[in-house]
C-alpha cells in the first residue's frame, strides 16, 4: 500500500510538471485530492488494513497530501503571476504613437465680420451697446420719429408678438434707450451691433440679419463728422484705397440722410455685374439725427447735435468675401462654412 501511495505521489508531481494553466491546475488538484480524488479512494481503501498498519499508512497518506496540497498551492501562484505577466505585455501602450488631434470648429463668417467692425469703433472710441431683441412700438418706432403710416409698421413688414411687442426691424432702439438712460447728458460715442427681423426673403433679404448702427452726440457734432468717421472706418473694412461718397437720402429718424456708398471692391470702379456696371456700392445709410428724435430722448436740440448711421452685416460679408446669395450663411452646409477658417 506504502508503495501504491509513493507511486501515486510520483505520478501527482509528473502530472503537475506538465501543468500550463490555472484550469488546468484545478482538474489536477480534484482529480488527486478530490472527494472523488485518488488520494481519497485510497484512504477509504484503509478499513481493509490491520490495526498496526493502519497508522502508518494514515500518517503517509497525510504527509502526501500535505505535500501535494504545498506544490499545488505554490504553482498555482507562479501560474497567476505569469498569467497577469502575460496579460500586461498585451496590453502594452505605445506611448511614442502621434496622438489623434482634436477637431476644433472655427467662428461664423458673420460672427468673424462683426468682430472685425467692432473692434475698427472700439479703436475710434466707441462704447458697444446692446439691447433686447423684443421691442415695444415706443423704442422700436415711436422714439426714432417712425411715422404711424410707415411701411415698417404694417403686419406684413415685422414679426409682431401683440398689438404693442415685436422682433425689433433694426438695432436704433437700442440707441434710444442710450439717449434715454443718460438723460440728456452728453457725449455719446456708441455703435450696436446685432440680431434684427423683418418679413423678407430672398438672395439679398433673410427674416433675421444682423445689423451694426452708430449714434455720437455731443456739441458741434456736423456732417464732416459724419462723413470723417465712416470714411475711416470704411478704408479700415476694406482698404486704403477705397473711394466714399454721400448721396442724399431720407430716413425719418435722420435730417439730412445720405446713402453712404464705397467704390466697387471688385472691379476697383471701373465696372462689373456686382457694381451693376455703375462702379459703386451702396453699403451703408447714416444722417445727422433728427431734432424730434433728440427731443423725445431727453437731449435737447439746440444745444447738441449728433450723426447716426447703420449697416447690414451680411452685406458688408457680402462684399468683403465675394459671395453672391445671402442665404448661404444661414444653411449651414459646411463647405461653405469651412472656408472661412
Ligand atoms: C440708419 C440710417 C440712418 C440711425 C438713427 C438712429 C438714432 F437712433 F439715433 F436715431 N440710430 N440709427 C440710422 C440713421 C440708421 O440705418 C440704415
Amino acid at each position: 500500500m506504502i508503495d501504491k501511495l509513493q507511486a501515486l505521489k510520483q505520478q501527482a508531481l509528473l502530472d503537475l510538471e506538465a501543468v500550463s494553466s490555472l484550469e488546468e491546475l484545478k482538474n489536477l488538484k480534484v482529480r488527486y485530492l478530490g472527494k472523488k480524488g485518488s488520494l481519497t479512494e485510497i484512504l477509504r481503501a484503509m478499513g481493509a488494513l490491520s490495526a498496526e498498519e493502519r497508522p502508518k499508512v494514515g500518517q503517509v497518506v497525510n504527509e502526501i497530501r500535505t505535500e501535494l496540497e504545498e506544490k499545488i498551492d505554490a504553482c498555482g501562484g507562479l501560474l497567476e503571476e505569469k498569467t497577469l505577466a502575460e496579460k500586461l505585455a498585451n496590453e502594452k501602450v505605445d506611448i511614442t504613437l502621434p496622438g489623434r488631434s482634436v477637431k476644433i470648429g472655427h467662428l461664423h463668417p458673420i460672427t468673424l465680420t462683426m468682430r472685425e467692425i467692432k473692434k475698427i469703433f472700439m479703436r475710434m472710441g466707441f462704447a458697444v451697446c446692446e439691447g433686447p431683441e423684443i421691442e415695444n412700438d415706443y423704442y422700436n418706432f415711436e422714439a426714432l420719429n417712425l411715422p404711424k403710416d410707415h411701411p415698417a409698421r404694417d403686419m406684413q413688414d415685422s414679426f409682431y408678438i401683440t398689438e404693442e411687442f415685436l422682433l425689433r426691424t433694426h438695432t436704433s432702439p437700442v440707441q434710444a434707450r442710450t439717449m434715454q438712460s443718460l438723460e440728456g447728458n452728453a457725449p455719446i460715442r456708441m455703435i450696436a451691433p446685432g440680431k434684427v427681423y423683418r418679413r423678407d426673403y430672398d438672395a439679398t433679404h433673410s427674416p433675421m440679419f444682423h445689423q451694426v448702427e452708430g449714434l455720437v452726440v455731443d456739441k458741434n457734432i456736423s456732417m464732416a463728422d459724419l462723413k470723417g468717421t465712416l470714411e475711416l472706418f470704411l478704408r479700415e473694412m476694406f482698404g486704403n484705397s477705397v473711394k466714399v461718397r454721400l448721396r442724399p437720402s431720407f430716413f425719418p429718424f435722420t435730417e439730412p440722410s445720405a446713402e453712404v456708398d464705397i467704390s466697387c471692391v471688385i472691379c476697383g470702379g471701373s465696372g462689373c455685374r456686382v457694381c451693376k456696371n455703375s462702379g459703386w456700392l451702396e453699403i451703408l445709410g447714416s444722417g445727422m439725427v433728427h431734432p424730434n428724435v433728440l427731443a423725445m430722448s431727453g437731449f435737447d436740440p439746440s444745444e447738441v447735435s449728433g450723426f447716426a448711421f447703420g449697416m447690414g452685416v451680411e452685406r458688408i460679408a457680402m462684399l468683403k468675401y465675394g459671395i453672391d446669395d445671402l442665404r448661404l450663411f444661414f444653411e449651414n452646409d459646411l463647405r461653405f462654412i469651412r472656408q472661412f477658417k
